[in-house]
């Protein structure tokens, strides 16, 4: 193991012991402990439990492995009593946490992770208010989350095949994905690579090993440990890195998706962006287990939790995680703590249902952005001219792909049926020639 504690596998070194008092096991009990030696029923193991009353003479050859007896009637407890500890390197005020452990970062990665949080936080100001004005039908931000996609993208290889959720733009970026690319999808015009057949948003990059995003939540969870799979029968060094939220995590195809990936050793990256939210949803009401992070372990999949607002703890956590996946060819499941400071979209107003304090107290002293601004600053790596540069650039760079996105044409309207089937069916021939009389006769409705 490297720099950074991961949750092993198994709790104990032991399998967590049946309870041998019950029916045909405890013949085997009196074996071993004299009768004077039972003790009244009482509560549930503690983890200390499992491991000092177990019986090791007492094991047997169960289907699947080797289980210890044990003579106290004792459930194990739903919670171990203290919460998984969440890796951070830096403090609130930017500074790297003395003692911590981390991956170095070279300057040209750092700045770059920086100069894209920001970039993301242009475009989402920006998009959002393209669609309060009517010009694009949807949209959705990563604020408050930008260290996740980025200090994650930063620590992965361009090979890694990335399933992402909807709120990680922020990998695209960092891959290259130009300001026009994001733009032409938003306004689905014909430079879109989903031909305008796609709500906003759902980006997709062939050329980035960017899959393009699905809207039924959680689907991409099995189809990244099958592409997973694939990528180990083929012997590549890379591996899938399978983006979700909170709310996914509490759909069937996650735990599908878990179990299969650790029976399978498939090496794909999990990494589930718990933000508190699934909509309206509060993660209260999903869920009773200490989050997501303890689901690994219960699969047999090694986890950790990170502050998602520190890039440099995003960053180290993806960078071992994906070593692990990578080397020792197993998944890996990383759950970021952190808060969807926006609404869920543009279709949201989360006033609705949270304090506006809980919103601002995130927005203001826990963004990410400011917090590794103030460390890279301190390495002396940049400046308060270089943020302004680089706000009022990218500030312009972006108007101008609006304009000319906006300008383009729409896609062929025959695209619409195509893609899909290598012969058109009749029933999509007749829909077809039916939305063309019903354009003919409303152009009104349908500008060219
Ligand atoms: C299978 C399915 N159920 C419901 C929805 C509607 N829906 C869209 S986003 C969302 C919330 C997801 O929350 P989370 O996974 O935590 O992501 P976040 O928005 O917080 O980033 C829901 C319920 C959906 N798209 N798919
Ligand atoms: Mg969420």
């Amino acid at each position: 193991m490297g720099l950074l504690r991961v949750l092993s596998q198994t709790t104990t070194k032991h399998r967590l012991n049946a309870v041998s008092v019950l029916g045909k096991f405890r013949i085997a009990q009196s074996f071993h402990r004299s009768e004077s030696t039972a003790r009244p029923l009482e509560g549930s193991y503690s983890s200390s439990d499992v491991d000092d009353e177990h019986d090791d003479f007492q094991a047997l050859d169960f289907p699947g492995g080797k289980v210890s007896f044990v003579s106290q009637l004792k459930f194990i407890p739903e919670a171990s009593g203290s919460r998984v500890p969440c890796y951070r390197v830096l403090d609130d005020h930017g500074c790297a946490i003395s003692g911590s452990r981390f991956h170095q970062l070279e300057k040209e990665i750092a700045v770059k992770m920086y100069r894209d949080m920001v970039t993301l936080e242009i475009m989402d100001t920006i998009f959002y208010e393209v669609q309060r004005q009517g010009r694009i039908s949807f949209y959705l931000t990563s604020t408050g989350e930008e260290a996740v996609a980025i200090g994650s993208a930063a620590a992965l290889s361009p090979d890694d095949v990335i399933f992402p959720q909807y709120r990680e733009p922020g990998v695209l970026l960092w891959r290259g994905f130009s300001l026009q690319e994001f733009t032409n999808q938003l306004f689905g015009n014909k430079e879109d690579y989903g031909k305008g057949r796609q709500m906003p948003i759902h980006y997709g990059s062939r050329e980035l090993n960017y899959v393009t995003i699905s809207s039924p939540l959680a689907t991409q969870l099995p189809q990244a440990v099958g592409a997973a799979y694939s990528l180990k029968m083929d012997n590549k060094n890379a591996c899938t890195v399978a983006y979700m939220g909170d709310g996914s995590s509490s759909e069937g195809d996650f735990h599908a998706a878990l179990n299969f990936a650790a029976v399978m050793e498939a090496p794909v990256l999990f990494i589930c962006r718990n933000n508190g939210w699934a909509i309206s949803t509060h993660v209260s009401e999903q869920f009773r287990s200490d989050g997501v992070v303890v689901k690994g372990q219960a699969y047999g999949i090694q986890s950790i939790r990170v502050d998602g607002n520190d890039a440099l703890a995003v960053y180290s956590a993806i960078k071992e995680a994906r070593e692990m996946v990578v080397g020792e060819q197993k998944p890996v499941l990383v759950e970021v703590m952190t808060y969807r400071v926006s609404h869920h979209s543009t279709s949201d107003d989360s006033t609705k249902y949270r304090h506006v304090d809980e919103i601002e107290h995130w927005n203001k002293t826990r963004s990410p952005i400011p917090r590794f601004r103030k460390w890279i600053e301190g390495n002396g790596w940049w400046s308060d001219q270089d943020e302004s540069d680089l706000r009022s650039t990218m500030r312009k760079q972006l108007m101008q792909t609006l304009q000319e996105a906006g300008k383009m044409e729409k896609p062929d309207l025959a695209t619409l049926f195509t893609d899909v089937y290598h012969h058109v069916p009749s029933n999509l021939k007749e829909q077809e020639t039916s939305l063309k009389e019903t354009i003919k006769n409303h152009p009104k409705d349908y500008p060219k």
